[in-house]
């Protein structure tokens, strides 16, 4: 088994600075170290260069940099595909989510039905017309189900790299009013917080595995660090109260592990400039041995 790490230091899809040092957070948290025994052989490819576009920080837009976050998307794109080509699982590390479009779009040419699991406490379902904030960081899902604009939905020279009916997002607890309509149009697959509280995450994750195993040729995970609870994971930019436990989060790793589902990962919105001591990029780490099969007995 092979594991190519790429770094995607991105901030443009949001306004708070500190997320495009997320990579460099994660590895000092020590991921190659932790994953070592798990695989074969790990390369890490380093950071796509961003570059320090200051100016663009600003602009006032309903799709806030939208050239530049289209651009170093395609380059993402470009590196998730070559990593599969080689034989590696590529895994992902943002940078903010708009990242997401640029991996998706760099995975989704491998799988004629891709399935994305959407670890979140949004539903990152905006366009243009619906967003309150112009942040892409808030419309990664909707761009990778073909909704958007072009620029973005046409990343690697297709549109439409997954279908609605195999997404899943687990963890949703802010959800603005145009996504919510997009959920229900769609029939996209939700569970919010009330459900990960009723019937418990090992259900949740039954469901969910049951859910994608057979109608999906591969499963993309997008892992959103504020999905989880701030208090263990305050190193985010749009902190939610009340989210997944730190225990429930490992549960769900291990779960994925055991199916043998997922095909490639991300882990974003880590940043260090609003944590404490790192932390929510160890998390980020600890849940990444998980994922691929770190077992204590
Ligand atoms: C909000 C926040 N729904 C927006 N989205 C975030 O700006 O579209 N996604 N933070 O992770
Ligand atoms: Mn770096
Ligand atoms: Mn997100
Ligand atoms: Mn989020």
């Amino acid at each position: 088994r092979k594991l190519s790490i790429i770094g995607m230091p991105m901030d443009l899809g949001q306004m708070r600075r500190g997320v495009d040092m997320g990579p460099s957070a994660i590895r000092y948290a020590g991921i190659n170290e932790r994953l070592k025994p798990l695989f074969d052989e790990i390369h890490d490819l380093g950071d796509i260069p961003i570059g320090r576009p200051e100016v663009a920080i600003d602009e006032e837009s309903n799709l806030r940099n939208l050239d530049l976050v289209a651009e170093k998307n395609t380059l993402l794109c470009e590196k998730v595909d070559e990593a599969i080509q080689a034989g590696a699982f590529p895994l992902v590390l943002g940078g903010d989510h708009s990242i997401a479009i640029g991996t998706l779009a760099g995975v989704a040419k491998h799988y004629k039905n891709l399935g994305v699991i959407w670890y979140d406490a949004h539903g990152d379902l905006n366009t243009a017309e619906t967003s309150p904030s112009g942040n892409i960081h808030g419309m990664p899902l909707a761009v990778s189900i073909g909704l958007g604009h072009k620029l973005l939905t046409d990343i690697g020279g297709y549109s439409l790299k997954v279908k609605p009916e195999h997404v899943v997002i687990i963890g949703a607890r802010s959800l603005d009013e145009g996504e919510r309509i997009l959920i229900k149009e769609k029939g996209i697959k939700v569970y919010t917080m009330h459900e990960i509280d009723r019937l418990g995450m090992a259900k949740v994750m039954e469901e969910t595995i049951a859910y994608l195993k057979d109608k999906t040729d591969g499963v993309h995970l997008s892992l959103d660090l504020d999905g989880l609870d701030p208090s263990e994971c305050p190193g985010v930019g749009t902190p939610v109260m009340g989210g997944i436990s730190y225990r429930e989060s490992h549960l769900a790793m291990e779960m994925l592990e055991e199916a043998k589902l997922i095909t490639s990962a991300e882990f974003v919105e880590v940043n260090p400039i609003l944590d404490e001591k790192n932390k929510t990029a160890s998390v980020a780490v600890g849940l990444m041995g998980s994922l691929f099969g770190e077992k204590l007995l």
